[in-house]
């Protein structure tokens, strides 16, 4: 077992309590040596330790021992009072007996690599914490609990069966053995047939992974800086009756129902102005537009017939309904930020639109995913079609090659710092 790793896995700042975690040889000693308590497995237990002069902390100090742990390894899990000064402490407690800071995501790979989850396990864990909607929540979970693995194990399956018959067609060619390539040549096809399936189930589970970023763009003035400060709930942007308010985008993160939203306001598009600043501003904004999932085009009256010329994924809002009607035929919300009219149904609006993505997901997945059956969708392709006793050499390197790229998904074989690359991403403490 390696050196402990300790860290605190609960978000930083002030709270009820504060959870530190360690993993590794030295935990049962540092736990004696803390709280002079004997390491117990499957036991939560209440103890004291002497954190600095006349400061006694009592924690809570949950133990599982090896190899039923997250980690695979003696693991501790200390709850302390939620006060970032006493999580410090007691960290550094920990390294004086032995222990050392975990690097982001150390828990999580000392679990890849005690064989505890699978890579596409440990991806999934980060997804379910990061899941920005129930069905992302959901989508990621069955990922935690394996549907992801699988799938890939059902594809292997798939083509390691024709592979078995490839390679055995050429050690037996010399042989007068019957090989039987119609089979092999079915077997392809099916192959194939599953593996476009998941490519397809793929990139839902990436869908619905992936953030909801809406856009608030339009004109300037038709109250779109008015319309962020509802939806978000607070006085985000400025709000004047002069046009080109709003210059530098505004983000925030509301919640609407189940869905996290990431919202930005923007400079009001117009291309007449000579105001270099707010020439700068229209350029950030009409960056953000290309890569929105959610357009909200805000007009008024004045501004009626404005367009930003964007087909898909546009909701138009009529703003101020309060001094003025939408024309005849206004496809899209009619509200009032004035008087706060009409907000729930653009909050409706909003919902059905984002969370029509991917809702049939049936795991979460990743990039990482997609690029390796690309890669094994190339040596598919690559392969001799149909399969003979002439290309059966050919057929079998581009076939081996295939299992490799998808056998990487769930364990790579691959250097370590390739796992180190992939779970640097995770957050300290998971
Ligand atoms: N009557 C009425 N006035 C509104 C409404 N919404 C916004 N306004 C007014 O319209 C003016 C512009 O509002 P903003 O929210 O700053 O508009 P904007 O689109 O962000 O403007 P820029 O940032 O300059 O592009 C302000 O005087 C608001 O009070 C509304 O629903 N009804
Ligand atoms: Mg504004």
């Amino acid at each position: 077992m390696d050196q402990a790793i300790v860290a605190c896995s609960t978000p930083p700042g002030r709270g009820a309590i504060s959870v530190v975690r360690i993993s590794g040889k030295e935990v049962k000693s540092i736990i004696n040596d803390l709280f002079s308590l004997e390491f117990d497995h499957g036991t939560s237990k209440v103890a004291e330790t002497n954190l600095s002069e006349g400061f006694n902390e009592k924690c809570l100090i949950s133990c599982f021992e090896s190899p039923s742990s997250y980690t695979g390894e003696d693991v501790a899990e200390i709850s302390c009072h939620g006060n970032p000064l006493i999580v410090r402490a007691l960290i550094q407690k920990c390294i004086e007996l032995g222990a050392r800071s975990a690097n982001p995501g150390e828990f999580t790979q000392r679990a890849f690599l005690n064989n505890k989850i699978d890579l596409a396990q440990s991806e999934a864990v980060i997804d379910l914490i990061n899941a920005s909607s129930s069905a992302a929540m959901v989508a990621a979970s069955k990922s935690v609990s394996g549907n992801f693995g699988e799938n890939v194990d059902k594809i292997l399956e798939s083509l390691r069966k024709i592979r078995i018959l490839v390679e055995s067609s050429i050690d037996f060619s010399d042989q007068d053995t019957n090989i039987d390539f119609m089979q092999i040549n079915a077997l392809f096809k099916d192959f194939r047939r599953l593996l476009e399936d998941f490519d397809q189930k793929i990139e839902e589970g990436i869908r619905i992974m992936s953030e909801h970023r809406v856009v608030v763009a339009g004109p300037p003035n038709v109250g779109k800086s008015s319309i962020m400060n509802i939806l978000s709930g607070e006085e985000a942007s400025i709000v004047t009756e002069i046009k080109g308010t709003t210059r530098d985008p505004i983000y925030k993160k509301i919640q609407i129902k189940d869905l996290q939203v990431d919202i930005y306001d923007t400079a009001g598009i117009n291309d007449e102005t000579v105001d270099e600043i707010e020439k700068l501003g229209i350029d950030k904004s009409r960056s953000l537009i290309k890569g929105a999932d959610l357009i909200l085009e805000v007009v008024d009256s004045e501004n009626r017939d404005f367009s930003l010329k964007k087909n898909g994924n546009i909701l138009k809002v009529f703003n101020k309904s309060d001094i003025s009607s939408p024309p005849k035929g206004f496809e899209g919300v009619v509200v009032s930020a004035l008087e706060k009219k009409n907000i729930s149904a653009l909050e409706e609006k909003i919902y059905e639109l984002l969370s029509s993505d991917g809702s049939d997901a049936l795991f979460s997945a990743r990039e990482r995913h997609r690029n390796l059956v690309k890669k094994a969708f190339m040596e598919i392709d690559s392969c001799p079609d149909p399969i003979d006793v002439k290309n059966v050499d050919i057929a079998a390197e581009h076939l081996k090659l295939a299992d490799i790229f998808l056998g990487d998904i769930k364990s790579p074989m691959s250097a370590d710092d390739f796992l180190g690359e992939i779970f640097s991403a995770f957050c300290i403490g998971k």
